[in-house]
């Protein structure tokens, strides 16, 4: 036994006692193992080898189709006191929830093996990190947990004998009878659970080996359940990506935004500056846990090792370097393969293939009406392959936040950004961001829903405390320097429905902008809602945008904004009273402002 930790043992004894697995294997992280399994995967027909040439040690994935995304509606997160876990989330008594799904573990893992994947979020060691373990009885997790944290001997040897782990629990839920054969995607589609037992702390994930309902260090532990952690102790666990922005003078800084799923946060995360002289490397996409330094500065972590990127829509001309990590060791999910071995996306190319076998494992061409990949089809690739992944992304002493951004796809309304002139009213701002829904979670595409912070579904305690727990920060360290907060939205279209703004390495010349203000040498012109780039501030040398447009991308509509003041109250008030009364009137300070301005 390579542990001696008496509560890990008892965790996945008591495990093994209800889910009774043929087997137990303990992971050492080794490329040996990982060899082993992803062998046994393509020996079971969940996995096809991709073509060597191609793509060296790399996997395409398809799942059942009714296992393709996170699923919001299975989701629980079960404090005792349902008023803790607040209208945001599904609650469930935790004793009753453990009870039924107790009945479903029973047994579940039969015929399969249980695998005990000790892992860190962050650099392991670092104090901005902390340790989980999951057990599952899938091997797909196995890989790519491997990839998205750190696993294996190297964490069981920082857990010692009395380290705190999160329990993660994981079945697909598919036990095999005597002799019964596997089908390449093993789930249990009608019995999902994706539940949270924040004062354990625990996660039993039960009938998805999907992604986020299945990767448990991923959203159900570095945001559900570090969120409550870091509220118990005054840090910040965030679904932000953090990228380093150095200037032509070679001075940097990290930035840190929080979009909604979908909206671009990898792009950005790696994006390439079109303004010439500026570099911008990146810390993480997707994943931001943020603790104050000695001095009272806030440091960040990427808490993951990888990528789970939404594939479809990523190319070289969206995100180049995206593409350039994807040359070896990448598990595909939900892709099309081509003739050649190789995988293809929508997007991918201009021109599609001619032909591909679809993420349905159907024959496709360009005339068969549907999509050859799942909109939700992703890659899972090691950070450490990105070309532009910043020199101190594995740092565990984490790296200085300068500033935050909020934004979302906002096609009207929301300018290309702006400043909150205040900690306060930038967590204002972000308490009523919103954004139009996208494939990445199951549900309807193209409505706007609020998603403050770009947290909703992944906040493990009730909103309005959360909300509460950002206006405390300042006041969580002595000497804390908070960082400034932007507001951004690149999807800003005129009325003909066109976008305004290039956006992608373009960018960059809005994040030109914030590291300026952030110094304190760029202008800005005071609105209703904000401080927003003086005319001429945002640096628009070569760039193709049209002076209306510009001037439309940097106005501020009062009376539109005013039209989004009811849906805004309409949001606030499923909050109830857990809204703090100092956001309620910034709400009411900003009606009045726009009201002045529209008249
Ligand atoms: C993701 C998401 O998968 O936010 O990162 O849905
Ligand atoms: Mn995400």
């Amino acid at each position: 036994m390579k542990t001696n930790h008496p509560h890990l043992l008892k965790f996945v004894a008591d495990a093994a006692a209800l889910c009774r697995p043929d087997a137990i294997h303990w992971c050492d992280g080794s490329e040996e193992e990982n060899r082993r399994l992803c062998n046994q995967a393509v020996a079971a027909g969940t996995f096809i080898r991709l073509d060597e040439a191609k793509r060296l040690n790399s996997f395409l994935v398809m799942s059942d189709p009714a296992d393709v995304a996170r699923v919001e509606d299975r989701t629980f997160v079960c404090p005792s006191d349902p008023r803790e876990a607040g209208p945001n989330n599904n609650w469930r008594d935790p004793v009753e929830l453990k009870a039924a799904m107790r009945k479903l573990y029973d047994g579940c893992m039969r015929g399969r093996t249980m695998y005990v994947i000790p892992f860190s979020m962050g650099p392991i060691g670092s104090p901005i990190a902390h340790i989980g373990v999951e057990l599952t009885d899938s091997i797909y997790v196995v890989v790519n947990m491997r990839i998205m944290t750190r696993i294996g001997d190297a964490v069981l040897k920082a857990l010692g004998d009395d380290g705190e782990f999160v329990e993660c629990l994981h079945s697909v839920g598919a036990p095999l009878a005597p002799g019964q054969q596997d089908v390449p995607w093993p789930c249990n589609a009608e019995n999902k659970y994706i539940s949270h037992f924040p004062e354990d702390p625990s996660i039993w994930s039960y009938g998805s080996g999907y992604g986020g309902n299945a990767l448990l260090g991923k959203k159900c532990f570095a945001l559900r359940i570090a969120s409550t952690m870091a509220r118990r102790q005054g840090w910040m666990a965030e679904h932000m990506l953090i990228l380093g922005l150095t200037n032509p003078a070679g001075e940097k800084k990290y930035i840190a935004a929080a979009f909604p799923s979908a909206c671009g946060k990898t792009n950005l995360a790696m994006l390439e500056p079109t303004l010439p002289g500026w570099k911008a490397e990146c810390v993480g996409d997707d994943i931001c846990w943020m603790k104050f330094d000695d001095s009272g500065q806030l440091r960040a972590i990427n808490p993951e090792a990888g990528f789970f990127g939404v594939a479809p829509g990523t190319s070289m001309k969206s995100n180049p370097n995206a593409m350039r990590t994807l040359h070896s060791n990448c598990i595909y999910t939900n892709c099309a393969l081509t003739p050649d071995g190789d995988i293809w996306w929508e997007d991918m190319t201009d021109e599609p293939p001619a032909e591909l076998l679809s993420w349905k494992r159907e024959k496709w061409t360009p005339d068969s009406g549907v999509k050859a990949a799942n909109p939700n089809a992703r890659y899972t690739a090691p950070a450490r392959q990105c070309p532009v992944m910043d020199p101190a992304w594995e740092d565990p002493a984490g790296v200085p936040i300068s500033a935050i951004l909020f934004g979302g796809r906002r096609p009207a309304t929301v300018p290309l950004c702006f400043e909150a002139p205040s900690w306060q009213y930038g967590t204002f701002l972000g308490t009523i961001q919103a954004s139009e829904t996208t494939a990445a979670a199951a549900g309807s595409v193209g409505v706007l829903r609020y998603d403050p912070m770009a947290m909703l579904p992944f906040c493990g305690y009730n909103m309005g405390d959360y909300f509460a727990h950002w206006l405390s920060m300042p006041g969580r360290a002595p000497n804390a320097r908070m960082p400034r907060i932007f507001f951004v939205n690149w999807f800003r279209k005129g009325e003909d429905g066109r976008f305004l703004w290039p956006g992608f390495g373009d960018n960059s010349r809005v994040l030109k902008w914030i590291f300026e203000r952030v110094d304190g040498t760029a202008d800005a012109v005071e609105s209703p809602i904000g401080l927003l780039p003086a005319p001429g501030a945002i640096d628009t040398a070569g760039l193709n945008v049209p002076d209306a447009d510009m001037a439309e991308l940097l106005s501020v509509d009062a009376g539109a904004w005013l039209q989004d003041l009811p849906a805004i109250r309409a949001h606030y008030a499923k909050f109830g009273d857990a809204i703090p009364a100092i956001l309620r009137k910034e709400l009411d300070d900003l009606e009045a402002r726009l009201q002045a301005a529209a008249r």
